[in-house]
């Protein structure tokens, strides 16, 4: 289901899409507005299998999501995926991690980065900040030790979830509007919502842009675990990923590979999560990327393709 999804988008987008210029000079076929569910299980664990995805990769990424690191420092030595968008010292503005666990919180105390004053307004202060474990400070500027009140989305969600699982109001955000207007790369998939219904928990991705064959292949998987472990968190029982896309495209070099590529798919493996033992997602480390095993993964060649940068 998940290949036949996938591939049946790459055809929509193709044969309705329109070519378009975009800033990084190799153009897109591109379709505004594009969505699609996938059931979630460990049994059958979304991920692509007529091409060969790079699983370890993936999870170190969502690790480092998970630690709500503003910089690649660590990252790195597992994985180059980000090097081409960090500075010299290894920070990112897209650091998806750092917004879900320390959304900057402004308010009149709190110091701010010079710059962004201008795009703060004075209003009230959107959280509960009495809730002491939802805040933490963040150190913006080591020289200048400037320090700002951050809010812990992802945590305040699970601790939510297991209140009062029916709320809809279970948004994570990584999108900052003084980050992402002035960001390298700002934020592709930029907001998650979590819905529980029929006894199953959801998770709907919100995606400005999506790069169909290199980018998106990852996107899903990032998501679907990322539902399996919030679920093993707060005792739930998964249901569907959901993604809407706004600009889903397909870079026109990639078009002639794929034209090549095998179609076939295989069964979908399994997620084992089982050597994390009764770890809380929140503890995970760089030593527990090889604890999170795919089993019987069946996939078809590597598809290498440009990067649009
Ligand atoms: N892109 C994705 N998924 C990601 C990511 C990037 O599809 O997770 F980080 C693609 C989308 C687009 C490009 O082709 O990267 C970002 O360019 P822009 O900011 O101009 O949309």
């Amino acid at each position: 289901i998940v290949d036949k999804t996938y591939l049946e988008i790459l055809d929509r987008i193709l044969t309705e899409g329109t070519r378009e210029t975009n800033r990084t000079g190799t153009d897109t076929v591109s379709l505004f507005g594009l969505s699609y569910r996938l059931p979630v299980t460990t049994e059958a664990f979304p991920i692509l299998t007529h091409k060969k995805i790079q699983w370890r990769s993936l999870v170190t990424e969502m690790i480092w999501y998970l630690s709500g690191e503003p910089h690649i420092r660590n990252l790195q030595q597992h994985t180059k995926i980000w090097d081409a968008w960090s500075d010299a010292d290894g920070n990112l503005e897209t650091a998806y991690g750092r917004f879900w666990r320390y959304y900057p919180v402004p308010n009149y105390t709190a110091p701010i980065r010079r710059g962004d004053s201008n795009y703060l307004c004075d209003g009230e202060v959107l959280v509960n900040l009495d809730e002491s474990k939802y805040r933490h400070n963040l150190i913006v500027d080591e020289k200048e030790s400037i320090v700002i009140p951050c809010f812990d989305q992802l945590r305040w969600a699970i601790d939510e979830l297991k209140r009062n699982p029916r709320s809809r109001r279970l948004h994570i955000t990584a999108w900052y509007p003084p980050n992402a207007t002035v960001s390298r790369l700002p934020p592709c998939h930029h907001s998650f919502t979590l819905n529980y219904q029929g006894g199953k928990l959801n998770l709907h991705l919100q995606q400005r842009s999506s790069d169909h064959c290199v980018g998106n292949p990852f996107n899903l998987t990032c998501y679907s675990l990322l539902l399996l472990l919030i679920c093993r968190e707060v005792n739930l029982n998964p249901g569907d990923f959901y993604h809407s896309i706004t600009d889903a495209h397909i870079y026109v070099d990639h078009i002639e590979p794929y034209r090549n590529a095998s179609r076939e798919a295989y069964v979908l493996p399994q997620l084992d999560l089982s050597q994390l033992g009764d770890r809380s997602m929140f503890d995970l480390t760089y030593d527990d990327i090889d604890r999170l095993q795919l089993v019987n993964y069946q996939h078809g060649a590597f598809i290498k393709l440009p990067v649009a940068v």
